[in-house]
């Protein structure tokens, strides 16, 4: 039963229970304030001109007719932003080494490499006039030829994008034994490759991105709100790219409407308002259409590879060998680099034991949106890769597909797993969450049905995905050493007031995750206070002192942390200030539920809140205390998290129409110790989800001209809870030994285990047609061709 507040609260402890989430009757009602619900006095409006072509030369640009409308404060392209000194260029924060850095300027200079490039702005005094502004903007072009393909892009005869990348290679990185991999691939019974695609996909929060930035001259202060993930991070983004003092600059995210990822890069946009707010000393705001924001918001995927695995007969995984042409489109986005390379290969082993891993990256530059992290962020297509090739080989074996990972398990006596490509796997008891799947599913019995079935002409499929996946990022020393331009540390505040309620600070940033519930959920546990005297806050650097932001599932495993250890200072201070008052060592105090007792003596005591009084009173304070309560942590994990689970899919296809009916979903997660069940579960079904609509609906198609078809909804399907199917879900709980909490991320989980459980699922039913592979996405025409094409061969759907 989900509870409001600690007195009705059943569980000894708030960590563990389901919580209602305080943040939703706000949403739920409209009282809560989005960015877009912001206009000061005095607001004017941007608007962006964006490149309509792939690849083309900026001949000239002509922005007299529209600087003589109306209401129209100013017209502005590249160089007024040279003019102005500000240095105006969006800069990855990823490094690979060799990676090639061609300058990325927030107004196209002389070339336009994607379309939805912003290529010039005009600011107006209400929104639709900025718009009429920027579509009287003349500009000509020189078209080019473009190229939308990653591997594609790499023939010696493709359009080159940038002079500094020849051949469009970004940057060539590998990981793993290449010489070991090629012996164990020749030593093996069997390999099986495949070639598939990850493909890109468009982020679709609700709220689309938004700023609002207000320059005030006079204290030369810069206050912007804005939709983002990561504030304290667009702070320094937005202060290197304006050039303007950090320490001046104060970003605050209201509400904000969902980013999966989308709200975690530096984008020319964002800072483009809040220069134009500089440049006219009025409040700007900008907000994106949904057509800008398929067009210029970072994309997700992008992949195209080719994996074999080597196997022996007995079952067992020799070796894999993984060739991947990552697509960065047409710029280094801020996290570009790092999804095609450490985000992807270093979980290509996926929860199995395997010895011999090479696997090399090819990342290039193709002339579409640049990609970003997106829900999930590499390791959704590492995941896939592996769990594609498992099914693959064990059919190929002739084995049960979950014996086969069975039998290639990391052993649950094995952790912590060093992995073949240098990662440290905190826990796992991977049969756990297998079994529990099999058992819900009841698989015997499913995979009879199935064999009935097929002998009716019907197409039953099973599909089997066991996931992992590394999230909870730092330790910022690793991320130093791999490529990141920032540590990924959290940052944690906890405050007691004289009156004895607590506010807390955390650097993490939600958007939809329910911290403020799960935060004050934690910390009411650690000081022994009442769950509604525990306020939280986030997304403003003038209130946290420092944070790093929400992504990569890593806000309750680091930030979560950060507050924990936080409380344990607070509670030491307590702990000095009451023992000086009840005169006894403080070794003699025992604290329990919010009160400091003496150990034998339990009439004597003295709670948290009336420590906090006397803190605050400062009359009586231990030799050598400060006044007050609180206490700030910066928080550095010692290791990466790596929550995992089993995923079981049952389809059935129509072999004449292609159509997929998903008859169930069995979803078992283990993120470690779970703080909130209910929002956990709430996280799980998004997330399967939005797996879903890569598996089965969403995927970004571009012309030959590098125009994008699917720049709207109409083209572009998400899918609505009619499309999806009910989830039957259950989790086990596998702590990680390497946070205080013992808890894992679980904010991606479905979107890395739903594609290849759907796509296995689909591949299965169609087994007896002898269709191995389709490419995601599995609309009902793409399986309906495969379909076509296998029958074409083998003379006969049924
Ligand atoms: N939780 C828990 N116990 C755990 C782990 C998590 O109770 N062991 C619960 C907590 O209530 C926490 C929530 O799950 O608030 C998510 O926690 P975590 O896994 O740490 O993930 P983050 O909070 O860092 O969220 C980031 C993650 C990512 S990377 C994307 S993308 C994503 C996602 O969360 N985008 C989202 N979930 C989203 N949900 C919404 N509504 N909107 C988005 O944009």
């Amino acid at each position: 039963m989900p509870v409001e507040s600690i007195e009705a609260q059943e569980a000894e402890t708030l960590q563990g229970s389901p919580v209602e989430r305080r943040e939703d009757p706000e949403l739920l009602t409209g009282e809560a304030t989005f960015t877009d619900d912001m206009e000061p006095q005095g607001t004017v409006h941007m608007s962006v001109l964006r490149s309509q072509y792939g690849h083309a030369r900026i001949e000239s640009i002509d922005t007299s007719a529209a600087e003589e409308l109306d209401e129209v404060l100013a017209v502005y392209t590249a160089e007024d932003v040279a003019e102005s000194g500000s240095p105006g260029m969006v800069k990855p924060i990823w490094l690979l080494p060799d990676l090639k850095r061609p300058p990325y300027p927030m107004l196209a200079q002389d070339k336009v490499r994607y379309q939805g490039q912003p290529v010039a702005i005009a600011v107006a005094e209400t929104r639709y006039r900025a718009k009429d502004a920027v579509d009287a903007i003349d500009v000509r072009y020189d078209r080019l030829e473009a190229v939308t393909g990653a591997r594609e892009a790499t023939d010696e005869d493709a359009p080159t994008i940038h002079e500094e990348a020849p051949n469009n290679v970004a940057a060539e990185w590998d990981v793993g034994d290449e010489a070991a991999t090629d012996e164990a691939f020749q030593d093996a019974d069997r390999t099986v490759s495949v070639d598939l695609v990850n493909q890109r996909l468009l982020p679709t929060a609700m709220e689309p991105r938004v700023t609002l930035a207000n320059y005030r001259p006079n204290a030369n202060e810069l206050v912007v709100h804005m939709g983002t993930q990561c504030p304290h991070l667009h702070r320094r983004f937005m202060a290197d790219m304006l050039d303007f003092p950090e320490q001046k600059m104060r970003v605050i995210a209201p509400e904000v409407g969902g980013g999966f990822g989308s709200k975690d890069s530096a984008h020319p946009d964002e800072t483009l308002t809040a220069w134009c707010s500089m440049q006219l000393e009025r409040p700007v705001k900008w907000q994106a259409t949904r057509t800008e924001a398929y067009a210029s918001t970072g994309h997700g995927r992008g992949q195209e590879t080719t994996a074999e695995i080597a196997v022996d007969e007995d079952g067992s995984i020799q070796a894999l060998r993984v060739e991947t042409y990552g697509d960065l489109g047409g710029y280094l986005s801020t996290w570009g680099p790092l999804m095609p390379a450490h985000g992807y290969a270093l979980m290509l082993p996926g929860q199995y034991d395997v010895e011999n891993v090479y696997c090399e990256v090819t990342e290039v530059f193709t002339n579409a949106t640049p990609t970003e992290p997106y829900r999930g962020a590499g390791r959704p297509e590492a995941s896939y890769v592996i769990e594609r090739l498992a099914t693959l080989a064990a059919r190929e074996l002739d084995m049960d597909p979950t014996e086969f990972r069975r039998k290639n398990f990391v052993p649950r006596d094995d952790f912590p797993h060093e992995t073949a490509t240098g990662l440290l796997y905190d826990s796992g008891d991977y049969e756990k969450t297998l079994d529990r799947a099999l058992d819900m599913a009841d698989y015997e019995t499913l995979r009879e049905k199935q064999a009935a079935l097929r002998e009716e002409g019907r197409y039953l499929g099973i599909g089997i995905s066991c996931y992992n996946e590394s999230c909870g990022y730092g330790p910022s020393e690793i991320i130093g050493q791999i490529g990141g331009q920032l540590g990924l540390y959290e940052n944690g505040v906890v405050r007691f007031h004289p009156s004895g309620t607590v506010t807390v600070y955390c650097g993490t940033s939600g958007h939809g995750q329910g911290h403020e519930t799960t935060y004050a959920q934690i910390v009411a546990d650690e000081l022994g206070v009442d769950y509604d005297d525990v306020e939280v806050i986030e997304g403003d650097t003038d209130e946290v002192p420092m944070g790093m932001g929400t992504y990569g599932s890593r806000s309750v495993s680091v930030g979560g942390s950060a507050i924990v250890e936080a409380s344990k200072e607070v509670v030491e201070k307590a702990g000095d200030i009451a023992a000086h008052h009840l005169e006894v060592s403080e070794e003699d105090l025992e604290f329990e539920d919010g009160e400091f007792q003496i150990a034998g003596a339990p009439e004597r005591s003295m709670s948290i809140q009336e420590v906090a009084q006397e803190a605050y009173l400062a009359h009586d304070l231990p030799e050598g205390t400060s006044p007050g309560l609180e206490a700030t942590n910066f928080y550095d994990p010692e290791n990466l998290v790596f929550p995992f689970g089993t995923h079981i899919v049952v389809v059935e296809v129509d072999p004449n129409t292609g159509e997929i009916d998903i008859d169930r979903y069995i979803a078992v997660d283990d993120c470690g110790n779970q703080i909130n069940p209910k929002i956990v579960e709430g996280q799980v079904h998004g997330a399967i989800a939005q797996g879903l609509g890569q598996g089965l609906y969403e995927g970004v198609e571009y012309d030959e001209n590098g125009t994008l078809l699917t720049g709207s909804m109409q083209d572009y399907t998400v899918p609505k809870a009619s499309h999806l199917p009910e989830y039957e879900t259950d989790h086990t709980v596998t702590p990680s030994p390497h946070n205080p909490l013992g808890a894992k991320g679980i904010g991606e989980a479905g979107t890395i285990a739903a594609p290849p459980a759907v796509v296995n699922a689909v591949t299965d039913a169609l087994q007896p047609l002898g269709i191995d592979h389709i490419d995601m996405p599995l609309t009902d025409e793409t399986v309906w061709r495969a379909i076509q094409d296998a029958t074409a061969q083998t003379g006969g759907a049924d």
